[in-house]
């Protein structure tokens, strides 16, 4: 029954039932159900007459879709990257857009760590090799991997995330952590997270560990590829849980069949959820379905926030976690 006093939204990707209730309270709400990803056509034609939308990293809002969707004033993005929306198509349409930071910082961080010391010490690896009834007898060198504590962790992009790692890597691990980002932190954050700022070229010739946490820009696609491969160190790892398109994946899967590095652990991929058939074919990389963000509490927390942002802005006009703030004003 149409309730004309609540607008009406669109939930893109399905949510935890206590996220839909939230937002029935403030909206009439169209919800998509599990298991269905809209496409672009399907997504705007849904998308007639809502105000806002709840998205996930994987609907694109461009000009076209905002072109075609006149009525809506605001996307709501439940991560933390957001290189799915045009910001500055969006802004010059007057839609807001969202994301949800810090919600995921240190769980995001938990994955990081553990993948990196999945590829480091060879578990999953290890882990097929046994399923498969090859484990006939113990012997030294059996699936012996790289060593993590007290070796050096590079960390390429040091925001929030960037900086959990380091923590962990610094405290908690014994690490040397050298970072490289657009800008250097201040003093006390370098000091807190014990990290020392370095060129991208040293970050590359040094780390024996190197995480990937930065944003998906234009200019960060593929700025790990063959070149700055054969920077790094034969026996160092690569872990990239930022975004799939970061990393050259077919140039990454040549150097791991070739041994230019010794493993990689990769949660993100260019064009996923599909997977460059290279990457499949080679035993030295941990690969895994995009889940650094994905605890049960944490996951409900970036929906909750990305539901907060729609009901704050649609009722009050003021959003928690802005990303294009000017169109508030
Ligand atoms: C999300 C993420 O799970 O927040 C991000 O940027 O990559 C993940 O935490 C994913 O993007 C949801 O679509």
């Amino acid at each position: 029954m149409a309730e004309p006093n609540k607008p009406a939204i669109l939930v893109a990707r399905a949510v935890f039932p206590e996220v839909e209730e939230r937002l029935r309270v403030h909206f009439v709400v169209e919800t998509t159900p599990a298991g269905t990803v809209w496409s672009q056509e399907e997504l705007v034609q849904r998308l007639q007459g809502k105000a806002g939308v709840l998205t996930t990293g994987g609907e694109r809002i461009d000009a076209a879709l905002l072109a075609a969707c006149p009525q809506l004033r605001i996307a709501a993005n439940l991560a933390v990257g957001h290189n799915n929306f045009d910001l500055a198509a969006m802004t010059a349409a007057g839609v807001l857009g969202t994301n949800a930071p810090d919600v995921l910082t240190e769980t995001t961080a938990d994955f990081g760590f553990a993948l990196l010391m999945a590829t480091a010490r060879r578990v999953t690896e290890s882990e097929r090799y046994l399923r498969a009834g090859h484990w006939k007898q113990w012997s030294l060198d059996l699936f012996a991997g790289a060593e993590v504590h007290g070796t050096t962790l590079g960390i390429l992009g040091m925001g929030r995330i960037g900086q959990a790692i380091a923590r962990r890597g610094a405290h908690g691990f014994g690490m040397r952590v050298i970072y490289h980002n657009r800008s250097r932190l201040d003093e006390a954050t370098e000091a807190g997270c014990r990290a020392s700022y370095v060129s991208k070229a040293e970050l590359l010739a040094q780390a024996d560990h190197l995480v990937l946490v930065l944003p998906y820009t234009p200019e960060a696609h593929h700025s790990i590829g063959a070149a700055e491969i054969a920077q790094m160190k034969p026996t160092a790892t690569l872990v990239n849980i930022a975004r799939g398109g970061i990393v050259d994946d077919a140039a990454l899967a040549r150097a791991l069949r070739e041994r230019r590095i010794a493993a990689a652990g990769l949660d993100v991929f260019e064009g996923e959820p599909k997977v460059h058939p290279d990457l499949l074919a080679v035993p030295n990389v941990v690969l895994t379905p995009h889940i650094a963000s994905a605890t049960l509490p944490t996951r409900m927390a970036m929906a909750m926030l990305a539901a907060d942002n729609l009901i704050a802005y649609l009722t009050q006009g003021r959003a928690l976690t802005p990303l294009n703030p000017e169109v508030m004003a």
